[in-house]
């Protein structure tokens, strides 16, 4: 196992890599900006060490004055948490060049799944059902044209390094093709310095349904079951819940087993996220995270499985220990995500919490940083804390969540917690019918 373990993160993916650390006896190091020099994290961990001023890139993105903390505090290990150098191969191949344990997969495969057509290519090769489209990347009008036409419109052109929503260009007829061709292939080599995109079938009314999974890097891999991550605004996940209203139990195991089968034959490591659109029964393909994510406390309520320690466990050179017999699935879970905004408006709201008092009891968990006196800083993203709850059936855990918020007090910031109160109201959201465009048409239609 690690003798120190430095955290190169911030907020409650801090507290949560900490806390794991903690359970494991493994020692912690906090880095942190000038902004975060009252964070929870730097108070909780055993050293911390200032990495620069509050902007990320000279602080949370700074590969040197990281390399150098490890170094000043002798740590031997780095977690990168979620964001910030979570899925940078090239970060990894650097740690692993002085001598420091990446905590995540291997280099090669974040890179595979960083470049979308590369990710695609190979969840086919693997068996993965993927979205139909072009088998690799489109360069001229007239292949493009050619591709769907045998698909079918409306066709959807993606960026191969974009990813989470940016740089898509829907064409709905053959008129609008070469237009959003060359829209999507400008904006892409603007954002991300490569024109590289691929043309897929455009789904209408999916819904988001992601595959936890967990390997050892040596051929031995499980998959944890879904979450349905449908209810996202603006391509950021507002609540995710598991198992998903939409399956059954025999849909799961089969593509769980899809998954976990096409991980141990990438000897995956560590753990890792299938993203998949599902319509009408189907699942299709559409991208892979290499990280652990904001929303995996949701599978840990269902599995009981520490997903932080197992990644821990793992990146030290650890066995599974386990088979996907051993996992054994448990009730329901919901995760709202509580944000620092205007719950109509979604403005920004950093500042003082002059009050706060989180909700407690049976089957609630709440993952923050934040505390009473605490001043939330204005550089980074709006996450103030989690709130996942679970219980034995859907209805009890939607029944706690809605008792859980009503619970939950946070004064001084505005918060989105009176829009969880009102979705948790909504007879769509309680059948659990709902699509990836659902809140987006709510949040229009004036959240009534
Ligand atoms: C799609 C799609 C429809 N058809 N691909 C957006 C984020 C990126 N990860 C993939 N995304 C989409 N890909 C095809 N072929 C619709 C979306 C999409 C979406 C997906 C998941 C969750 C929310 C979304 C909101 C808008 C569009």
């Amino acid at each position: 196992m690690f003798n120190k373990i430095l955290i190169a993160n911030r907020g409650e993916i801090a507290l949560r890599i900490l806390r794991a650390a903690k359970e494991l006896g493994v020692a912690t190091v906090a880095v942190h900006s000038t902004a975060d020099k009252d964070a929870m994290h730097v108070r909780l961990a055993d050293e911390s060490v200032c990495i620069g001023p509050p902007s990320a890139r000279e602080s949370y993105l700074n590969i040197p004055a990281l390399l150098s903390a490890c170094e000043i505090t002798g740590a031997d290990a780095i977690h990168p948490g979620y964001g910030f150098l979570s899925e940078n191969a090239r970060f990894a191949e650097i740690c692993g060049d002085h001598n420091i344990a990446f905590i995540g997969p291997k280099a090669e495969h974040i890179r595979i799944m960083g470049d979308k057509i590369e990710a695609k290519r190979t969840a086919r090769r693997l068996g993965i059902p993927c979205v139909p489209g072009s088998d690799g990347g489109v360069t001229d009008d007239d292949e493009a044209m050619k591709i769907a036409r045998g698909i079918g419109f409306p066709v959807l052109i993606k960026a191969s390094s974009g990813g989470g929503g940016r740089g898509m260009k829907v064409a709905r007829t053959e008129a609008d093709l070469s237009t959003a061709l060359s829209m999507a292939r400008s904006e892409a080599k603007a954002a991300f310095g490569d024109d590289a995109v691929y043309l897929e079938k455009y789904l209408e009314r999916p819904r988001h349904i992601e595959i936890q999974v967990l390997g050892d890097g040596r051929g031995a891999a499980v998959h944890l079951g879904e979450r349905d991550c449908s209810l996202q605004r603006r391509h950021q996940k507002v609540l995710e819940e598991s198992p998903s209203p939409a399956l059954n139990p025999a849909q799961r195991i089969d593509i769980g087993e899809i998954v976990a089968r096409a991980m141990r034959e990438l000897q995956y490591l560590g753990v890792g996220t299938v993203e998949f659109l599902y319509e009408e029964g189907q699942f299709f393909f559409i991208e892979m995270n290499t990280r652990i994510q904001v929303e995996h406390p949701v599978t840990e309520m269902i599995t009981g499985i520490d997903l932080v320690n197992e990644q821990i466990r793992i990146a030290a050179g650890a066995e599974l220990g386990f088979t996907q017999a051993d996992v054994s699935f448990s009730g329901h879970a919901i995760e709202c995500r509580i944000n620092a905004e205007h719950p109509e408006t979604f403005r920004p709201s950093p500042g003082r919490i002059a009050y706060y008092h989180p909700p407690g009891g049976l089957g609630v968990r709440v993952d923050s940083a934040v505390y009473q006196g605490y001043n939330i800083p204005p550089n980074y993203d709006s996450l103030v804390g989690k709130l996942i709850v679970h219980g034995r059936t859907r209805p009890e855990a939607l029944m706690r969540l809605r008792r859980a918020l009503d619970e939950f007090i946070i004064d001084g910031i505005d918060t989105t917690i009176p829009l969880f109160r009102t979705l948790l109201r909504n007879a769509d959201i309680q059948a659990g019918n709902y699509d990836i465009h659902w809140l987006e048409r709510f949040l229009a239609e004036g959240a009534e």
